[in-house]
């Protein structure tokens, strides 16, 4: 049996944030609210999700339920949930949703602030049905423009400039983890409390890695470096120990485990789709906020190329290649590419 936990020894999500506010003397308080309205939204998303099983008899998408309200898909579902408690709270100057092909602009009747929200609302959806996990993932910026609603200027910012980063795992227990550029921490919601409770400070990528993580289906369409690449982790080429083999298919999933355990996770270029020729990864709310996180948690991101968080985005939507997890590992891709693809296109910025 699991007793209640003892107050003298757990931080709150809330306590932790505003223990972080204190880095910045100049604080307004803005970001820290931000980053619980955020935790508020993970906390009804979860509990969403929870029901998802449900959904057979509590009935589907666009069919009205027992008290007249019309059921959402969960992705819209958490999309509207990030949403409706973001826009009137005076902190934000404009947000972006993978949902939304355009900017979500704050409702005239709303003031405006100076951060701006980026974020994939559900992802991993194709796990949806399954009952495997799921996330949200989140990118803050300091909005660049000075007054008037956010512009595309303000979003379209290289990582680097991002201030806060994280993301929230559905799975067999709800966790938020996110980085102000002060370390990594991980908090579990408790769900008999109803709060996000710190249980991993400090998450440091280890040093000895167990796992690498790439959708291997598509062998078939990856370049002569990214099969010896995957050759060398799978210690067949003789280079090195051999790592094993961990796809969930849900980017929060495979990421949240690469920096728990080890090791690198690939969603690279390929040839299958000559609509994305460079992966179907999002650069600006999914590929540089886990970027952030794993740098500061001493790994790092990269297209094959350069660095994740060096890449200046060109539209709202563009997809990267992803080569993300322990530092030398993620480098010795950027070797193979370097060595067997030169050439290669890296970033596409294509809407699709
Ligand atoms: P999904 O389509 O289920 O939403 O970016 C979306 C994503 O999932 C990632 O979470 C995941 O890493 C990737 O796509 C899985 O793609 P494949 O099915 O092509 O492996």
């Amino acid at each position: 049996m699991i007793n209640s936990p003892d107050p003298s020894r757990i931080t709150t999500i809330e306590r932790h944030i505003l223990d972080e506010q204190y880095h910045y003397p100049e604080a307004t308080g803005a970001l820290t609210n931000l980053l619980y309205d955020l935790a508020l939204a993970g906390k009804i998303i979860a509990s969403r999700i929870t029901r998802a099983g449900l959904i057979d008899i509590l009935g589907h998408a666009g069919v009205v339920n027992v008290q007249g309200e019309e059921m959402m898909k969960l992705d819209e579902f958490a999309d509207h949930t990030i949403i409706s408690l973001h826009d009137h709270t005076g902190r934000l100057a404009v947000m972006v949703s993978e949902e939304h092909l355009d900017l979500i602009p704050i409702p005239e009747r709303y003031p405006l602030g100076k951060y701006v929200l980026l974020f994939d609302p559900l992802d991993g959806s194709s796990n949806i049905d399954f009952n495997v996990s799921i996330g949200t993932i989140f990118a803050i910026y300091r909005r660049i423009t000075e007054e008037g609603p956010g512009t595309l200027a303000d979003c379209l910012r290289p990582g680097h400039e991002m201030v806060a980063a994280g993301y929230i795992i559905y799975g067999g227990s709800t966790m938020l983890v996110y980085t102000t550029g002060h370390g990594v921490h991980g908090f579990t919601l408790d769900p008999s409390v109803g709060e996000f409770l710190l249980s991993h400070p400090n998450i440091q990528i280890p040093q000895a890695p167990k796992y690498y993580s790439a959708n291997q289906g598509y062998e078939l369409y990856w370049s002569a470096g990214i099969r010896r690449y995957t050759h060398y982790l799978q210690g067949s080429d003789g280079q090195r120990k051999r790592l094993l083999l961990r796809y969930v298919g849900s980017l929060v999933g495979d990421f949240h485990r690469t920096l728990l355990s080890g090791g690198v996770f690939y969603y690279p270029s390929d040839t299958q789709d000559p609509h994305k020729p460079h992966g179907k990864l999002r650069l600006l709310y999914e590929a540089a906020p886990l970027a952030f996180v794993a740098e500061q948690a001493g790994g790092y991101a990269s297209d094959g190329t350069r660095n994740i968080l060096d890449i200046q985005p060109e539209s709202l939507h563009q997809r990267t290649p992803l080569f993300i997890g322990n530092r030398d590992l993620v480098e010795k891709a950027e070797e193979f590419i370097r060595e067997y693809d030169r050439g290669q296109p890296t970033a596409e910025t294509v809407e699709s």
